[in-house]
């Protein structure tokens, strides 16, 4: 499906979707050239190729910017890079808007300036977009309801990438993630996704904090279906101007994953119960028939990633 050697861009490619994309690009013979400034993603992440130039920088920076999209006329561009928790963004709004809104309006803009034609460019946003609307599975028609800084930052985003398509030709799409998990994820902050959290507490032996009664349930994504989705819609000439939600299409509540994840780890998870959180959803669930209809299937249940992600944890 994918020509091999395409010279390929993707900013913040240190965190765990990014490295896990890196990874796969370069195992399927492409030049990558990274940019992170290493704020969330880790050096180690990354894998050692000559196929991969790292650059420690910020996306806001954009002389840099300006200078490498010109000089390497890259094929796709993958934009990962974002401050990703929704609290920092809430504390750092007009900060967190540079990185998650400006930069990226920034490289669109010197795509356009310079007439600069990659084959495409995929904005990677957030199920965040679609706030505490009660409607269930959420398709990407429903409504909008931007709830922070971050929301409404990946939603602008995500239509100045669309619409710099429609309005000046270039090639590109963008993709809503639920909630990812998987190798590398890292679970250092209080807002880190909580399977990378339960995954440490399992480890440790240490006490989880449980907000609310255990059953608001998500749609657990394994990263190695994110990946695969990202590639498909990259590689799609009709995914041109179109949004999609990525997920499993299944909602499970957060203790029957605990049930599952313990089942696999063998040891039982110490919980405390704690108050909800303020604004915490209950259901999250996507419909994913739109990018089914691109011959995506999510190729991870629960069980399969969570014992992967398991595994993963042991031997490194
Ligand atoms: C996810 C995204 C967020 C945003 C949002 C949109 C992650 C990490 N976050 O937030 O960026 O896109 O979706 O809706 O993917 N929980 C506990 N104990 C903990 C941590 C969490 O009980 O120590 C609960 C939490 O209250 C929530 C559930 O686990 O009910 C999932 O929490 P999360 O932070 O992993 O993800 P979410 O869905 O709040």
């Amino acid at each position: 499906m994918k020509c091999l050697a395409d010279n390929i861009l993707v900013t913040g490619e240190a965190g765990f979707i990014g490295s896990t994309l890196v990874r796969d690009l370069i195992e399927k013979g492409n030049t990558v050239t990274v940019v992170d400034d290493l704020s969330m993603g880790r050096l180690s992440n990354l894998p050692e190729s000559d196929q991969l130039t790292f650059d420690q920088k910020s996306i806001i920076d954009r002389k840099f910017m300006d200078e490498l999209l010109m000089k390497h006329q890259f094929d796709y561009i993958y934009l990962l890079a974002a401050v990703a928790s929704v609290a920092d963004t809430i504390e750092r709004p007009e900060v967190t808007h540079q990185i998650n809104q400006d930069a990226n309006l920034w490289i669109m803009e010197t795509l356009r300036r310079n007439q600069l034609r990659p084959k495409k460019v995929i904005f990677t946003s957030s199920a965040a977009v679609y706030g505490d609307d009660p409607e269930q599975p959420k398709s990407e028609h429903s409504r909008i309801v931007p709830l922070s800084p971050y929301a409404i930052d990946k939603f602008a985003s995500e239509r100045f990438v669309i619409d710099y398509g429609r309005l000046y030709g270039l090639n590109t799409a963008a993709t809503r993630f639920f909630n990812v998990y998987g190798p590398r994820q890292n679970p250092s902050s209080p807002y880190s996704g909580v399977l990378s959290l339960i995954t440490q507490r399992l480890q440790d032996g240490q006490l989880f904090t449980l907000f609310g009664d255990g059953t608001q349930s998500r749609d657990f994504v394994y990263v190695g279906d994110v990946v695969s989705a990202l590639q498909l819609i990259a590689d799609t000439p009709d995914s041109n101007g179109q949004v999609y939600n990525v997920a499993t299409g299944r909602s499970v509540s957060l203790i029957e994953t605990i049930r599952i994840f313990e089942k696999i780890s063998g040891d039982k998870l110490k919980i405390e119960f704690a108050e909800q959180r303020l604004g915490d959803i209950k259901r999250s669930e996507a419909d994913i028939s739109k990018l089914q209809g691109l011959g995506f299937e999510p190729k991870f249940d629960l069980e399969t990633g969570l014992r992967r992600y398991w595994e993963f944890n042991q031997n490194h």
